[in-house]
């Protein structure tokens, strides 16, 4: 599980390794439900009969407290008493925090359980934590090794790191096409190009994302929700965004009448009319005001901007074909989700994606191959680009 990395740190051993993808599980079950803050899991084993067993787990919970430290030592203390930690180890996926939030430090709480050796995937990069995690437990004689599936880490949070490293979120892109990548007929049908197993897949990537954009064509020609309808994981919808410089959405939209649980956000110019701003907000609707570019559209990255400042991490891009054109040419989609379903349409179908206008082979945006996954008969491709 020490994927990408040369070798593990010295004084890792094969169990370090597995007990740190176990909390790296954990931390997945956090993804779209704990931003602003990352996902991060945390397990606590000891030694029984001479063998190391967990003892206790625990996951950052929703809207990022309690953190993942705090929980693993509650389900300690509350499985098998409040001097379970003594001589323990912790792994945990990011470095335990050192600074006064909502609750105490995580690395005060790990040194006070009396846990002798702690485990690290990776550094937190918050300017709060950055390295003074470590510190403390260190100056508490505490054994930090850190380092052990770092890489899984960071892919796992690439969302967090994204947003604390440039200000805005990790931008993925979902597309369902036919094999030569239509995602519509030349009459616009397109429901449904992929099946059932695939569909399902796509929802559950919307529970794992904090917020889902769409551009103003999709959320008018499909009237959609964009709720993650997988059953028990209603409450896990992202937020919804919408581009639309122009507040052209109609008040009637699902995506207004039903504002609010999920929220919807719209992103427009900072200069339409205040009564139609002010229209959308009496409805619930948040309207995210951003200055337009030189084209007198919405300044794509002050938009990804915006979503950042307001604690998104991961987003996910859902249409149309402009939208993801737009973002792909101003290099901000990180990540594509690529459901591919073994029927052809045509080239008088509607593409993926849009006129790049390369002048050069050279110049087409590179991505590298993260996965392959037959979802039923259609493939689920995922890419990353390369930078
Ligand atoms: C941990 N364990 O499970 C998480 C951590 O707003 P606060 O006080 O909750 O702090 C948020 C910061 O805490 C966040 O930016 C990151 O540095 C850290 N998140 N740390 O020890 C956790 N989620
Ligand atoms: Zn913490």
């Amino acid at each position: 599980m020490n994927d990408g990395d040369a070798r593990p740190p010295s004084g890792v051993s094969a169990a370090d390794e597995s007990f740190m993808a176990a909390a790296l599980r954990l931390a997945q079950r956090g993804l779209g439900n704990v931003w602003p803050n990352p996902a991060v899991g945390c397990v606590i084993t000891g030694r029984r009969t001479g063998r190391p067993v967990v003892l206790a787990r625990g996951w950052t919970q929703p809207g990022g407290r309690p953190h993942a430290e705090a929980e693993a030592l509650d389900d300690l203390f509350r499985r098998h008493g409040s001097n379970a930690g003594r001589g323990a180890t912790a792994y945990v996926s990011l470095e335990p925090c050192s600074h006064h939030g909502r609750t105490p430090p995580c690395a005060d709480a790990l040194v006070a359980a009396g846990i002798a050796r702690v485990v690290i995937a990776c550094e937190d990069p918050d300017p709060r934590v950055s390295g003074r995690g470590i510190a403390r437990l260190r100056e508490a004689g505490i054994d930090v090794v850190t380092g052990v599936c770092r890489s899984a880490a960071l892919a796992l949070n690439a969302g967090f790191f994204q947003r604390v490293a440039t200000g805005r979120p990790l931008v993925t892109w979902k597309t369902a096409t036919s094999l030569d990548g239509r995602i519509a007929t030349e009459s616009g049908e397109s429901q449904w190009i992929t099946g059932a197993m695939a569909r399902a897949h796509a929802h559950l990537e919307r529970a794992r994302h904090d917020a889902i954009l769409v551009g103003l064509g999709t959320a008018i020609s499909d009237d959609p929700l964009l709720t993650c309808r997988l059953p028990g994981l209603a409450g896990r919808s992202p937020v919804r965004v919408i581009l639309d410089s122009r507040l052209r959405l109609p008040l009637t939209a699902r995506l207004v009448a039903e504002a609010g649980s999920p929220p919807t956000w719209v992103i427009a110019r900072d200069d339409n009319d205040p009564l139609r701003v002010q229209a959308l907000r009496d409805l619930g609707v948040d309207v995210i005001e951003v200055a337009p570019d030189a084209s007198q559209r919405i300044d794509r990255s002050l938009a990804l901007q915006a979503l950042g400042k307001r604690g998104v991490t991961r987003l996910l891009v859902e249409g149309g074909a402009r939208v993801a054109t737009e973002l792909i040419a101003g290099d901000v989609v990180d990540r594509i989700l690529w459901y591919r379903a073994p029927k052809l349409i045509g080239g008088d179908g509607l593409s993926a994606v849009g006129a790049f206008g390369l002048a050069g082979l050279d110049e087409a945006p590179r991505f590298t191959r993260l996965e392959m996954r037959a979802l039923g008969d259609d493939w689920l491709e995922t890419y990353q680009r390369c930078r």
